[in-house]
């Protein structure tokens, strides 16, 4: 087996993947945003749901805009407000995450300690904006990434591939020598795109998502004390996903190909 074909580096997403951030997260911080501008906007989570079809908070905010309030875009001035009220979004999300945050997911904390201590390579490939990654992340995990793809450092968001082939070339890595992990179709089907192997563990908001196209689908990643509910694909045996079952699972996907 060549150095290329061995794995060499996971990626993982952050909102849904590393901690369920969506509800009770994002959608408050936007809520508190439109209210402390005096606008009538209220995202409830049914209604939120629906928004996150789009990925990224600007991007969401014009598709609101565009079946809830279209004379919103008639402003001259439409871009700039969304994107002052992106920055008080991003403001309050900050907040709230350094107010009490919201938990990872189980077995996030012990597969990114065993995986950097086995020697694999730490990244992250999300659409949310890089100041909510570094407020939801305790900095002792933070630092085990090397590379952090996140928000506008691509023009194009999720579903596109983009951000996990610019990933890619930091890490300078084939997509072969990588495991990427997501928990959305949009975000499925970027890393598919970028020809990343790919884990699902689901979300709040992405139970009925559709996964085809995933080597496995879990409710998470599972702990010794906390077995994972396996929806899709082979655990080997194991009740929760370990460093050794990725390596099986990466051997897998590449003798697959
Ligand atoms: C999550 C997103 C983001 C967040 C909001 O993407 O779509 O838009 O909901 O973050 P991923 P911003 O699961 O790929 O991390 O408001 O900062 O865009
Ligand atoms: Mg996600």
């Amino acid at each position: 087996m060549n150095t290329q074909m061995t794995l060499q580096a996971l990626i993982f997403d952050v909102d849904g993947t590393l901690a369920d951030t969506e509800r009770d997260g994002h959608r408050i911080a936007f809520n508190a945003a439109f209210a402390e501008a005096g606008m009538s906007w209220n995202w409830d989570a049914a209604l939120y749901g629906e928004l996150l079809a789009v990925t990224g908070g600007k991007e969401r905010m014009r598709f609101y805009c565009e079946h809830h309030d279209p004379d919103f875009l008639e402003q001259a001035d439409a871009d700039e407000r969304i994107k002052a009220l992106h920055a008080a979004k991003t403001r309050h999300y900050v907040k709230l995450l350094e107010a009490g945050g919201i938990p990872l997911q189980p077995g996030v904390t012990r597969l990114l300690r065993e995986a950097h201590a086995a020697g694999l390579r730490l990244a992250i490939a999300t659409t949310t904006t890089p100041e909510n990654v570094t407020a939801l992340m305790p900095p002792d995990l933070m630092k085990l990434f090397e590379k952090v793809g996140a928000g506008d450092t691509v023009a194009k968001k999720k579903p596109a591939p983009d951000i996990y082939d610019w990933v890619l070339d930091e890490l300078g890595l084939p997509p072969s020598a990588c495991l990427a992990f997501e928990d959305s179709a949009n975000g499925l089907k970027a890393s598919l795109a970028a020809g990343l192997p790919t884990l699902v563990t689901e979300s709040e908001y992405t139970l009925d998502h559709d996964f085809s196209g995933a080597f496995a689908v879990l409710s998470d990643l599972g702990e010794p004390s906390k077995p994972c509910q396996v929806r899709r694909g082979d655990m080997h045996g194991k009740a929760f996903v370990d460093v050794e079952l990725l390596k099986t699972w990466h051997r897998e996907t590449i003798s697959n190909t």
